[in-house]
């Protein structure tokens, strides 16, 4: 929407949706929902608008379709793949949800929790929390990021080992489509065979096909505690066998179990004050493990023994189990420092990979010697939820390395690394979604038959192509 006039009528109408608190024009003000976290994507917009409900949600979409005026949905913008952001060319609206911050219910016999899609997730946990219950989605953004966002993405985070992902952990769905209509699918159910399931369309679909206004989500009873344990290895196919006997011996005990490399750990002691490895010998690879149950007795033997014999199995170098909650929390601090601890330290070329657990170690090594073929001076940061074979395969560049450079860099490593991810029928996003970071790779790595398949619901949903055009597909 170029013509200044037709702009003007245009905010104006959504003012009257929302109030004139409820839309930012200001391009000061404008920054934060223009930009990305990381740095990476940038760009400019008609008008960031903040809805109070669904009816308003509702109207907004209604003005968007009668002047086909393209849309980005917006939730906590901590995403990584570029999906939040409007393009350049200021004509897109941000449609931003942070301020549908409802919990409509929480229900502890259905285990449900009903709520607006702008609660933050870390309010959802408090609120299960509050009624003796509880809900698994965990990641290190969880303090700002929205329930919304984490379904138009389907996060993953460190309890999928468990729990699985936020499909799994959702029941039912609210969502306006792209011509103001609002579907609700807001239904607590474990059943329901009537038909395709429309809410697993919604999920994970990054604001392409409607903006998500409100879900239903699935509760869990609430562990009584947890025992954390750090352990250091010298192989990575160690690391892998152990998380295979803890399957066997704890079963859903068995709670998370994250890995890193010697790099992902030295960059957090090194870059983010207060953070000291656990161990006082280095190793390759570390992991991060945590046994939980509502029942906490005889647990600590259970990790305690577990680790004794793969010590003595020459699995694993050392290990120390948290002895406080205190303890367990400063792992965990170290494990989620290392996303802020990248952007410290350099400008990183990511890899956010899925691949058969069988297959992890044998792929690293040679991802490992991939890169040290083409750049032997730049550092692997491999870390990840390897539980659900999740690696984030990172390789850092310096902060003042050059744009056009970065950018070469970037293209060959990501070809490099994402033909030998296809290579072992592995997934070029597990977690953070196609957004714009990935979407001319998508092509590459997915079939025709299944390009078409998802540009045929696109179409169906969004013939006019006004929901954030330009990301996923
Ligand atoms: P945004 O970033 O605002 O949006 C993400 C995408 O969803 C965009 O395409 C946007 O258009 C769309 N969207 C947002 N809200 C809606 C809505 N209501 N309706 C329709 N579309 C919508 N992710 C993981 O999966 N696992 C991790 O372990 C993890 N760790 C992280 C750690 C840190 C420190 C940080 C900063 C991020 C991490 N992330 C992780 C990435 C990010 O937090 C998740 O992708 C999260 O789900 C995004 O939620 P958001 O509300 O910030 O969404
Ligand atoms: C994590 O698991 C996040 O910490 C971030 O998914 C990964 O920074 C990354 O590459
Ligand atoms: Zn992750």
């Amino acid at each position: 929407m170029q013509d200044p006039m037709k702009q003007k009528e245009f905010t104006s109408r959504l003012q009257h949706v929302v109030g004139e608190d409820g839309v930012i024009l200001n391009p000061v003000d404008q920054e934060f929902y223009v930009n990305d976290w990381l740095g990476k994507a940038h760009g400019r917009t008609v008008a960031v608008v903040r809805p109070r409900n669904t009816a308003e949600v509702s109207a907004i979409m209604r003005l968007c379709h009668q002047s086909q005026t393209p849309v980005v949905p917006q939730g906590g913008n901590t995403g990584m793949s570029g999906g939040a952001t409007p393009d350049m060319r200021g004509a897109q609206v941000v449609l931003s949800l942070s301020r549908m911050k409802r919990i409509h219910e929480v229900d502890p016999v259905n285990n449900t929790l009903t709520a607006d899609a702008g609660v933050i997730l870390a309010d959802i946990q408090k609120s299960a929390r509050d009624v003796g219950r509880y809900f698994p989605l965990s990641l290190g953004a969880e303090g700002s990021c929205t329930i919304g966002g984490n379904l138009a993405t389907n996060a993953g985070g460190t309890g999928v080992l468990r729990y699985g992902n936020t499909r799994d952990l959702t029941l039912g769905l609210e969502v306006v489509l792209p011509d103001g209509r609002i579907w609700n699918g807001l239904r607590g159910l474990r059943k329901d065979n009537t038909g395709y399931d429309l809410k697993d369309l919604f999920i994970g679909s990054e604001g392409s096909l409607g903006i998500i206004t409100g879900v239903v989500l699935k509760l869990f009873a609430a562990p009584a505690g947890r025992i954390s344990a750090w352990v250091g290895a010298q192989q990575l196919s160690h690391v892998v066998t152990l998380l295979n006997r803890l399957q066997s011996t704890c079963g859903p005990r068995l709670s998370a179990f994250e890995m890193m490399c010697a790099p992902s750990l030295a960059l957090v002691t090194q870059f983010l004050d207060g953070h000291a490895s656990p161990l006082q010998n280095s190793y390759p690879y570390y992991a991060l493990i945590e046994l939980a149950d509502t029942n906490m007795a005889g647990l600590q033997e259970m990790l305690q023994d577990a680790l004794s014999s793969a010590i003595e199995d020459n699995l694993i170098d050392d290990c120390v189990v948290a002895m406080s909650e205190a303890q367990s929390l400063a792992m965990w601090r170290l494990r989620e420092g290392i996303s802020m601890a990248q952007v410290k330290a350099g400008k990183a070329v990511k890899h956010d990979i899925a691949l058969p657990i069988s297959s992890l170690a044998t792929f690293v090594k040679e991802a490992d010697q991939t890169v040290f073929n083409s750049f032997p001076d730049l550092p692997i940061i491999n870390f990840g939820h390897i539980g659900d074979g999740n690696l984030h395969y990172n390789v850092l560049l310096p902060l003042d390395v050059a744009p056009t450079h970065y950018k070469e860099i970037t293209t060959e490593l990501n070809k490099r690394i994402h033909d030998l991810v296809a290579q072992f029928n592995g997934s070029i996003s597990a977690e953070h979604g196609v957004g714009t970071l990935r979407r001319d790779e998508l092509r590459r790595y997915k079939s025709s038959v299944e390009m078409d398949l998802l540009i045929s619901i696109k179409r169906a949903l969004d013939p006019n192509q006004i929901m954030n055009p330009g990301k996923l597909l």
